[in-house]
């Protein structure tokens, strides 16, 4: 920072491009940072800005002006007062960055940088040493602080956090222990894990597909919990078809809503169909959305008649707060579908959870295995099957200890 910024009370910059995005990163330097934290940042552990030090990586609440909280975030600590120098990492919601950078001017820092992000930001002066976004001399931590902006969850980036710790216990378990062959099979299971990170970086794409108007654009705002798709109810409203990114219990989701599949003669509708059917290919689950209604008979029976050979992780049996039951649908549909159904009403939000358990079921994901140590980057992984083809236990070791070893001997 520049001595006339530090002379005008400090600046702040946002770090991250502009737009929607699972994490925004906002750097704020200078004496008047203090004033921000002390009215716009709550921390549990430790409570208090005495206790922090550089280098440190805390959870803390950012609070609006009326002392709400609106955001749960990290706070990277680089430099206290009275220079201050500190990273805000807040989920990536527009809306909540302009509140943020609002708040932060109204403190007395300075904005630097361009606000529409279309050259690179950071204003570099002669004087400043090169900051990395995290400071940390620890591999581990390093590493995971450099994926965290690319976990699309706040369940992923806790999770991420958890690994550095049990990653260095299970490797401090691994040097002690005399067994070579129970090393090596600990090795090996760790280094698999790293798929995990899959689970929170990259979103499951579930596609909602079937008849007009059986409610898939309901049913997508239902799960996203926002209102993104046109619900409407003239059949063939969704033309195309519309991404909704989600989460299901903490894994990312992209919920795909898709036009209608049906026979039509409007030659926009019919071409909507057909990327339909592309992108049910392309899916990771496919959901079929049936209105469960006898109003729907005739609709569904000729959806049925072309589409039966879909394989769907789940069928929803939807608007189930118009019938008393489902269960008669259930046992006409194909038989790959019985056991699938879930029973869901859009509008009244039931029968979502079910929906949500069974998508994640189906697709592999479980709590199972987060409690246990994972590698969470290709040089782990590569480590960790070295350490496993290692002749002795002191190779082994040799080989686990680099794990740990800071970035700059890497
Ligand atoms: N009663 C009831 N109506 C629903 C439900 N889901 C959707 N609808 C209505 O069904 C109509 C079609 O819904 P829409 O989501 O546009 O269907 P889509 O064509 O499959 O996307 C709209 O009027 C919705 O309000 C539900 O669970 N219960
Ligand atoms: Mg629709």
């Amino acid at each position: 920072m520049s001595p006339e910024a530090e002379s005008r009370g400090g600046e702040f910059e946002v770090l991250t491009s502009p737009g929607p995005a699972a994490i925004a990163v906002i750097r704020a330097q200078g004496p008047h940072t203090g004033a921000f934290v002390a009215r716009h940042l709550r921390t549990r552990r430790p409570p208090a800005p005495e206790c922090w030090y550089p280098g440190r990586i805390l959870r803390a609440e950012l609070l609006d002006r009326e002392g709400a909280a609106v955001d749960d975030i990290l706070l990277s600590v680089h430099a206290l007062f009275p220079t201050w120098d500190l990273r805000l990492h807040l989920h990536g919601n527009p809306w909540l960055v302009r509140r943020c950078t609002e708040w932060l001017q109204a403190c007395g820092l300075t904005r630097v940088g361009r606000e529409d992000g279309s050259t690179p930001t950071r204003v570099h002066v002669a004087d400043e040493a090169p900051t990395t976004l995290w400071p940390t001399e620890d591999a581990l931590e390093a590493e995971a602080c450099t994926l965290l902006p690319k976990m699309l969850t706040l369940r992923g980036a806790t999770w991420l956090l958890q690994q550095v710790n049990r990653l260095r216990e299970s490797i401090d378990a691994l040097l002690a222990t005399a067994s070579a062959n129970i090393s090596r099979e600990t090795c090996l299971q760790i280094a698999a894990r790293v798929e995990l990170v899959d689970w929170f970086t990259r979103p499951l794409r579930v596609v909602l597909a079937g008849p007009s108007n059986a409610g898939k654009s309901t049913l997508a705002n239902a799960l996203a919990d926002r209102p993104v798709s046109i619900v409407s109810p003239t059949p063939g409203t969704t033309r195309d078809w519309i991404e909704v990114p989600g989460e299901a219990e903490g894994f990312p989701v992209v919920w795909l809503d898709t036009a209608g599949l049906r026979e039509s003669r409007d030659a926009l509708e019919a071409a909507g169909a057909a990327r339909t059917r592309q992108l049910l290919c392309e899916a990771d689950e496919i959901v079929i959305v049936l209105d469960a209604t006898p109003a729907a008979d005739a609709p569904r029976a000729e959806f049925l008649a072309t589409f039966s050979d879909l394989r769907p992780a789940c069928v929803v049996l939807n608007k189930s707060d118009l019938i008393e039951s489902a269960a008669g649908l259930a046992v006409s549909l194909p038989r790959e579908w019985q056991a699938r159904t879930v029973t869901v009403s859009a509008t009244e939000q039931m029968g979502l959870d079910a929906l949500r358990r069974a998508l994640l079921r189906g697709a592999g994901r479980s709590d199972a295995g987060l409690d246990s140590p994972a590698a969470f980057t290709p040089r782990q992984v590569r480590i960790l099957n070295e350490a496993a083809d290692a002749t002795n236990c002191n190779a082994m070791r040799t080989e686990l200890l680099r794990l740990l070893e800071p970035e700059r001997t890497r």
